[in-house]
């Protein structure tokens, strides 16, 4: 049966409607159960097929999936069939953007996560994940007064047609003084193309017992939803990062419930094939997405003991059963529990962590190394990445900066002991979602000019660099990013009010609102050249539209203070009719995944703007890189290696590197810079002069301090945007210079032509060849 049947068939035998008559909500649940309908048969071949053969499990805090429909539609092959079939009942299929994003991640972790199960899937590999299923998801954003507010994101508002509960796969997961139940949601993760359908198997907590009948019969009414309470509480929320220390707890515990509950299954799935249990790591190998899954290592090793193995075996198992990656390089990130925390919450995985550490005591003793920066358990506290580096057969930084900056610093006592464990995979994007999906119009002139197998190889990219110059072509791929910024115009317009259209340079920056990645830098940049439109100093200006989207942690005041500055901006720049026909702001409302796809189709500007050494990758560069636009950028993550693909000459590098940084950083003084330069003083002063108001919180007053004075736990701007303004600023002039003409859309050209590198498949290839062994 075709789609088209399947569709009318559930239709008729769920709604007793016609096609025409059902709400959204209702055709969106007939669509995705008609085409749940048309993979069982390969889902169900693919589980077995992973019963034979060696498995890769993705064990993540987040899964950034955004929303699955469409994505599912294209791989599938269904998607005009389908969109035909709306047309014919009246329906557009457009519809579906109402739908909510399944945002289970707060940003590049999390989408990563997303787009290495698509690679896989694709590419026919067995790789699965697991994670949790938040009850809500990132929070959604909307602006008051240009402050951030936050408000719960109930994503399962219209169901979930994408998952299937699976009941009887349910895991116990046991805490100190408690029990609770993780029931698995398990969502079909579809290839391109749909020859292999994996899973992303997300844990949903429950109580034990479904209702405490005792209680109610003794009309302790509150008591007997005490237990549901107390055990829903673990999967209730995506944690913002950041904002963990409230919740600590709650947090460990989501940890262990989840890595617990997949360590579980996996062990459970191998006795039932009857697999030895030393065998595990011939059958399974766990990747550890930050230090978020890390107790899954003693998890494993409790588990097995309590299955008859000695801790010796075990350990041996656990060595060869886990890789780690290492997200960031920021301090604060890197993850550390209280003694005391773990030990009343989870007594035997302390206990099992304290002889994992008293092996490595030993091993330290017999190299004759020093246990400084090395012990997991010290200070009081334990150290997850320590844990994972000891433990882990491998190791990896996500962009080839980093790797060396994990090595010669981060985690540099483990490279010394470890060297051969040490890995870089480049982070990549899914080109199905990224390009074939949010850029319907570059798709088809790239599948014109070379036909279609760049969906699933990339690298065929390349072969666009022969009409590179052509001067026609150049002006066919001019008209598509025109006819793209004319729609995100469109959506700008009617979600946040503001008037902008094709003819402005779409300049863009989107990401998580952090002080390294320097949104403040790009806020005072606009300060500046408003300046300089207003006194005359800045001439020949080409209309520009700086367009932000950025969500802050709910309590990282500094990032809230920062999204309410630029909406000052925002506010009185559009408003000036003396600039307001060359100079707009922007900052998008609940910047999510589904944002992200119409943004990175119409960019012209990918502001990548992070102090050198501090992203470890980024991906939205390589998003933004696909569409066609040019970096703004430091020498920083992956904005290297794209500079390295598209050449040098088609991107707009500035600022210090890491050498520079790391030469200067001792005798760094912003203030100096500050009094010296005119200009900076002017922008830097608009924090606390009264041109911008912080609605007298003063948080604008705490900003300029940072930058000059620092705090109690960093040095003055310890982020370097007074050292880099000025290259910045200029940079930025020169890009609004050389925009519109056939030698700029030749390098927009070269960039998608360029981005081959940049598919997660080509970082899904090189996990299974160097880690996963799959
Ligand atoms: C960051 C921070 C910053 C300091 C305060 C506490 C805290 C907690 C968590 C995080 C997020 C760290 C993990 C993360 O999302 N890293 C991002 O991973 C992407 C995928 O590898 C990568 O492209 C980004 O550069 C990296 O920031």
């Amino acid at each position: 049966m075709g789609i088209k049947k399947a569709i009318l068939k559930e239709v008729e035998r769920s709604l007793c409607k016609g096609l025409e008559a059902l709400s959204t909500k209702e055709l969106y649940t007939a669509v995705s159960n008609a085409v749940m309908g048309k993979i069982n048969d390969v889902y169900s071949a693919c589980l077995k097929k992973k019963e034979e053969e060696k498995t890769a499990y993705y064990l993540s805090a987040e899964f950034l999936m955004g929303r699955s429909v469409y994505s599912n539609l294209v791989n599938l092959g269904m998607e005009e069939e389908v969109a035909e079939l709306l047309n014919e009942y009246g329906r557009d299929i457009k519809c579906f953007e109402e739908v909510e994003d399944a945002a289970l991640g707060n940003g590049g972790l999390g989408r990563l996560a997303a787009c290495f199960l698509d690679s896989a899937a694709t590419l026919g590999k067995n790789l699965d994940g697991y994670g949790i299923r938040y009850r809500y998801g990132l929070f959604k954003q909307s602006f008051s007064d240009g402050f951030q507010k936050e408000e719960a994101d109930d994503w399962t508002r219209w169901g979930d047609p994408w998952s299937r509960r699976v009941e009887s796969e349910a895991q116990v997961v046991v805490f100190k003084t408690f029990a609770v139940r993780a029931v698995p949601y398990d969502m079909p993760i579809i290839g391109y193309g749909a020859k292999t359908v994996n899973r992303l198997r997300l844990w949903q907590a429950e109580p034990m017992e479904n209702f405490d009948f005792a209680r109610f019969d003794a009309c302790d009414y509150r008591g007997a939803y005490k237990a549901r309470e107390e055990a829903e509480k673990i999967s209730a929320v995506l944690y913002p990062n950041d904002s963990a220390d409230k919740g600590r707890r709650l947090r460990l515990m989501q940890e262990y419930f989840f890595t617990s509950a997949s360590v579980g299954d996996i062990i459970d799935r191998m006795l039932e094939k009857e697999v030895p249990l030393d065998e595990f790591a011939d059958h399974a190998v766990m990747q550890l997405n930050d230090t978020h899954p890390v107790l899954a290592v003693p998890e494993l090793i409790r588990r097995l003991e309590e299955h008859g193995m000695d801790f010796d075996e075990a350990f041996a198992v656990a060595k060869k059963a886990f890789a780690y990656t290492n997200h960031t390089v920021m301090g604060e990130a890197l993850e550390k529990w209280s003694v005391k925390l773990v030990k009343s919450l989870l007594p035997e995985i302390y206990a099992v962590t304290v002889r994992i550490n008293d092996e490595l005591k030993r091993e330290l003793k017999a190299c004759g190394l020093s246990e400084e920066r090395r012990l997991i358990i010290d200070g009081g506290l334990v150290h997850m990445a320590r844990l994972a580096c000891y433990v882990a057969g491998a190791v990896n930084g996500v962009a080839e900066i980093h790797t060396g900056i994990i090595k010669a610093d981060t985690l540099k006592e483990w490279y010394e002991l470890y060297p051969e464990k040490f890995f870089n995979e480049t982070n990549g994007i899914t080109q199905r979602r990224w390009l074939r999906l949010a850029n319907p119009r570059l798709s088809d002139y790239i599948t014109r000019r070379i036909g279609d197998k760049w969906i699933t190889e990339l690298s065929e990219l390349e072969k666009l660099k022969s009409f590179a110059e052509s001067r026609q072509e150049i002006e066919k791929f001019a008209s598509v990013k025109r006819k793209n910024k004319r729609e995100l115009a469109r959506f700008i317009r009617e979600r946040e009010g503001v008037e902008i259209d094709e003819s402005y340079i779409f300049d863009v920056q989107i990401k998580r609102l952090h002080e390294y990645k320097r949104q403040l830098l790009n806020a005072f940049s606009i300060v500046a050249i408003y300046k300089g439109l207003k006194d005359g100093s800045i001439k020949d200006f080409k209309p520009t539209a700086f367009i932000f989207g950025a969500k802050a942690a709910p309590a990282y005041t500094r990032a809230k203070g920062i999204i309410k500055y630029i909406n000052e901006i925002a506010k009185k720049v559009n408003a000036d009719e003396e600039t307001n026909d060359r100079l707009k702001v922007v900052f998008v409302s609940d910047y999510n995944v589904s944002y992200a796809e119409k943004i990175v189709a119409a960019a012209d500007v990918s502001e990548q703007i992070s102090a050198a050494g501090t992203e470890a990758s980024g991906t939205g560069n390589m998003k933004l890189m696909l569409g066609g636009a040019v970096t703004l950028g430091t020498f920083d993550g992956a904005n290297i290696e794209i500079a390295e693909e598209a050449g040098e000459e088609n991107e707009y590098i500035f600022g210090a590197r890491v050498e520079d940084i790391e030469r200067i950083k001792d005798r760094y003084e912003p203030k100096k810079l500050y009094s010296s330069d005119k200009l900076l003083k002017a922008v830097v002063d608009t924090l606390d002069d009264g041109t911008f108001s912080d609605g007298g919180t003063g948080i604008f007053a705490e900003l300029k301090s940072a930058l000059l004075e620092g705090a109690s736990w960093h040095k003055a701007d310890n982020y370097y945007l007074l050292y880099d303004f000025k290259s910045y600023l200029e940079t930025k002039l020169k890009v609004n210079a050389d925009y519109g003409t056939d030698e700029w859309y030749r390098k927009c050209f070269m960039n998608t032509a360029s981005a081959g590198k940049f598919s997660s498949d080509r970082t899904v290839i090189g996990y299974c060849r160097d880690i996963w062994k799959i």
